[in-house]
């Protein structure tokens, strides 16, 4: 860690400067990224409590955080796109001028870090040297934000080395403040490309190279630079015929990336291999073969430690045992940590999440839902050989999947890439612990970029026509739900490694094999489509799992309309077709038609 004094880029010094005007530290280190940088910020967090050592012989290099309890997961409704037009930002953003929001939040961040150390960190999203990379530089008052920053990001010289001379990066400022709610502000500046955070010491909140920069901001450039940046998770298949796919994943927060992205296949199906690219974020390019290529911007996962157990994500579960800083999980008295859904039963006696006395009779849960741990991607048993390649993958099949307990068939098959959009567009899927607000609520998002889309959806979602009409041998798009149940709440699909078994039919898809039954909405696979070899599930169940009931749908296609609305002259036409098309297919099938579960044989 250099003071402000060592030589610098000067665009980046010039903005340190302005920063540290506004922000009156009583000292600025800028960080180069070394192990010796990171271990003395280790030092300094364990001495004031930001950090607590784990069992390090069990755990090397392990750490945990406790986050405020009021600052526990994103705040959408504290977020904002400040364009110079409203209309830009659209309706999916909240939204505020863009001097009435730098007025709003200098007022906060004047002389917010003083008595604080002011840390500038350089990184790079993507891999060094590929021209699809894009710098930050963050100035945060907060260790634990420099030393995530270290682990989700290609963190300091190398950032600076990708820079060169140039002035384009995007200048994110961060700051928790008084971590006070009231006075808590996500702002992004897409037209100056720059990020204001104040109030926050959270994951989306704060560390600022991921939500705000690798999706609101990357999804503004994106629409220009003619690619997509999106909510998604990349995963290699190869089959044991040795034949290797690409899939790329857009599920909302908490409904599955992490776990599909590490999927470990069952033992009934030998012979395939899972390998991760990227569990949260995908950026998109059309490649000179007419294929989509995705890179992963990041160097680390930030991930859902409940439910994360050997049964549920072996790979995820192996990862964090080492050089992981746990964030809002339960420490137990041996200095391990414990959450709902890990292997071990509970124990007698813990310390919840918040460092108060926990046992199995306390009424809260020990672990925070929506606690997480931030470990390097290096750690992953199954990452990917292509994670560097400075020009990604070439992705064969985009899925769209949600949290649905009802109406959502398992898998089933767009069209053509304009139904596929359209399939995107109206996903909507129960809310999570992830951001902040009730859980379980039906709410719509699109993409799975609701709280991510950088500017007006509409124009979104006539960009993914675009880029679909920009490219030859386009992904096939599919729709995905794990989570549908019986009458009693339970999930009907096992789901995690057997999700391989949908993915083997949608694999079939791409290579132009496999079954598909045409219904109202889109293709199914037939009963026998499903490879259930080693799993016990029924005809029945199965049927049920891949049912498309009308009645539901009716009441689905005016959702949607009224949906629509709200994006006015923005959204395209052709989604409109595809909405009036569904919605006319849904009323022949109440009174049955010959295109009623015919089969196409293809
Ligand atoms: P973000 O990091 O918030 O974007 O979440 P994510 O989309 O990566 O979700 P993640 O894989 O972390 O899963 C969230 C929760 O869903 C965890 O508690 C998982 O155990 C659970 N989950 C994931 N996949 C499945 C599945 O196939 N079936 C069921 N029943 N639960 C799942
Ligand atoms: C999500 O909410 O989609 C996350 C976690 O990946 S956060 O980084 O907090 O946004
Ligand atoms: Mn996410």
């Amino acid at each position: 860690m250099t003071d402000k004094a060592a030589p610098v880029h000067a665009g980046i010094r010039k903005w340190i400067d302005e920063v540290a005007a506004m922000t009156t530290p009583d000292r600025v280190l800028v960080c180069e990224g070394s192990e010796a940088e990171r271990d003395q910020l280790v030092r300094e967090s364990l001495a004031s409590g930001e950090l607590i050592e784990l069992n390090q012989a069990k755990l090397p290099g392990c750490y945990l955080h406790r986050s405020a309890p009021h600052d526990v997961a994103r705040t959408e409704h504290l977020t904002f796109v400040c364009t110079e037009r409203e209309e830009d930002a659209g309706p999916n953003n909240n939204w505020m001028a863009p001097p009435e929001a730098k007025a709003k939040l200098t007022h906060l961040f004047t002389g917010a870090m003083s008595g604080r150390t002011m840390y500038v960190v350089p990184f790079l999203m993507g891999p060094p040297g590929s021209r699809f990379s894009k710098v930050g530089v963050e100035i945060t008052d907060s260790k634990y934000v420099v030393l995530s920053m270290q682990i989700m990001t290609r963190a300091g010289t190398i950032a600076l080395d990708h820079l060169g001379a140039s002035d384009d990066f995007t200048r994110c400022l961060h700051s928790i403040g008084d971590l006070s709610p009231d006075r808590r502000f996500i702002m992004h500046f897409p037209e100056s490309n720059s990020v204001w955070s104040i109030g926050s010491g959270y994951g989306g909140n704060a560390l600022l190279g991921k939500k705000c920069l690798a999706l609101r901001l990357a999804s503004w450039m994106a629409k220009t630079e003619g690619w997509l940046a999106e909510h998604m998770l990349i995963l290699g298949l190869e089959s044991p015929a040795g034949t290797k796919h690409y899939i790329a994943g857009a599920f909302p927060s908490a409904c599955g990336k992490t776990n599909l992205a590490m999927l470990v296949p069952p033992a009934s199906m030998p012979g395939w291999k899972a390998s991760t690219v990227g569990d949260d974020i995908a950026w998109l390019r059309p490649g000179s073969d007419g294929r989509l290529w995705a890179v992963n911007p990041e160097f680390g996962f930030f991930g859902v430690v409940p439910g994360t157990s050997r049964r549920t994500n072996p790979t995820a579960f192996d990862m964090i045992q080492r050089d992981t800083i746990y964030t809002n999980v339960a420490l137990r008295s041996d200095g391990t940590p414990w959450w709902e859904g890990h292997d071990d039963p509970p124990p007698a006696e813990a310390i919840d999440w918040q460092g108060r006395p926990w046992t199995p009779k306390s009424t809260e849960k020990a672990a925070h839902p929506n606690s997480r741990f931030t470990t390097p991607a290096s750690q992953c048993a199954t990452l990917s050989p292509e994670f560097e390649n400075p020009n990604g993958v070439p992705i064969d099949a985009i899925l769209f999947g949600a949290r649905r307990q009802r109406r959502v068939p398992l898998v089933y098959e767009a069209w053509n890439w304009r139904h596929g959009t359209f399939l995107g567009a109206t996903l909507s899927s129960e809310t999570t612990a992830a951001a902040t607000g009730k859980v379980g609520v039906l709410r719509r998002d699109p993409m799975a970029m609701r709280p991510f889309c950088g500017y007006n959806m509409g124009d979104y979602f006539a960009h993914w026509l675009e880029v679909g009409a920009s490219i030859t041998r386009p992904p096939l798009i599919f729709r995905v739900n794990w989570f549908r149940t019986d009458e009693e709440g339970r999930f009907l699909w096992p789901g995690f490694g057997d999700n391989l078994r949908v993915l083997k039919w949608v694999l079939e898809r791409t290579e132009g094999r496999g079954k598909a039954l045409a219904t109202p909405i889109g293709f199914i696979p037939p009963v026998e489509g499903i490879d259930r070899k080693g799993l016990d599930i029924s005809d029945e169940e199965l049927t049920a799992l891949l049912r498309v009931d009308p009645a539901e749908w009716v009441e689905a296609v005016a959702g949607q309309e009224d949906f629509f609305r709200m994006f006015g002259r923005h959204l395209p036409q052709a989604l409109w077709d595809e909405h009036w098309n569904l919605a006319h297919r849904i009323e022949e099938m109440i009174t049955p038609s010959e295109l009623k579960g015919r089969d196409l044989g293809i």
